[in-house]
């Protein structure tokens, strides 16, 4: 009984791996022009630390990587984000704080070409699914890149705290309904929480967990596997 349902659990979590165009099953990221991974999500689910983390690993993997500061709301946000940059060694292109995050988003993709760099990584303010406006500013974002590039971003990946129960579902129905979500991110595990929530977002909107956040620091990443974490819940 106890195999049959960790192999159901398993199941669930493998719900659209095939999503996303460079973390997804058939993993080909494009060589003709950098990846463009677009990350959003509420406020302080660590959004900005998993941009910092993910860029560690690219440049783990010898790969240049462009970071965007489309966070230009949260006083602090943008020198937060350059100081990462400086320890994990990525060019972050910034704006002015209350500057267009569209414009920003615009000018790193063009730094991105010209310096051929592998990926860029938007970072976006934090916004309360509910907040209409907020929603619609990431609408916007989303058409700025499609305006370079019609496919969309590579990857759209949400970022969830994993401390946050169930409404972590009700942020992930919100922001799809915006941006096409192709990964979650799950942040915070390190903490008491076991993270079950994944299991209805997989669940209902079909979206796989790309990587789990255990820490503050850069290396504080893991690539998620669904048959380690079924294993960690039985423990
Ligand atoms: N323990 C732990 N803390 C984390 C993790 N990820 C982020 N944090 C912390 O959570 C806090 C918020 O992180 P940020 O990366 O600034 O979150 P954000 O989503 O960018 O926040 P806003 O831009 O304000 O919306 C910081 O204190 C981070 O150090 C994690 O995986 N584990
Ligand atoms: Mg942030």
């Amino acid at each position: 009984m106890r195999e049959a349902l960790k192999d159901a659990l398993v199941d669930i979590l493998r719900a659209g791996t095939q999503k996303g165009r460079i973390w997804g099953e058939e993993d080909s990221p494009p060589d003709d022009r950098p990846s463009v991974v677009l990350i959003v999500g509420v406020n302080g689910t660590g959004k900005t630390t998993s941009v910092a983390k993910l860029a560690q690993a690219y440049r783990e993997d010898g790969e240049s990587v462009v970071v965007a500061a489309a966070d230009t709301f949260r006083a602090a946000a943008i020198e937060q984000l350059k100081s990462w940059g400086d320890v994990v060694g990525a060019d972050v292109i910034a704006h002015k704080q209350g500057a267009d995050p569209g414009a920003v988003v615009f000018d790193a993709m063009s730094a991105a070409e010209s310096r051929n760099a592998d990926v860029v990584l938007i970072d976006t303010a934090g916004r309360l699914h509910t907040k209409f406006n907020l929603m619609e500013e990431l609408g916007k974002i989303r058409r700025v890149i499609e305006r370079k590039l019609p496919e969309g971003p590579d990857e759209v990946m949400l970022v969830l705290d994993a401390t946050t129960g169930q409404n972590a579902l009700v942020q992930a129905k919100a922001f799809a309904e915006v941006v096409p979500i192709t990964a979650l991110c799950l942040t915070k595990l390190d903490g008491t929480s076991k993270g079950g929530i994944v299991f209805a977002v997989s669940d209902q909107l079909q979206i796989p967990v790309r990587f789990i956040g255990t820490g503050e620091q850069p290396e504080d990443l893991t690539p998620f596997d669904a048959g380690e974490f079924v294993d960690a819940l039985f423990q």
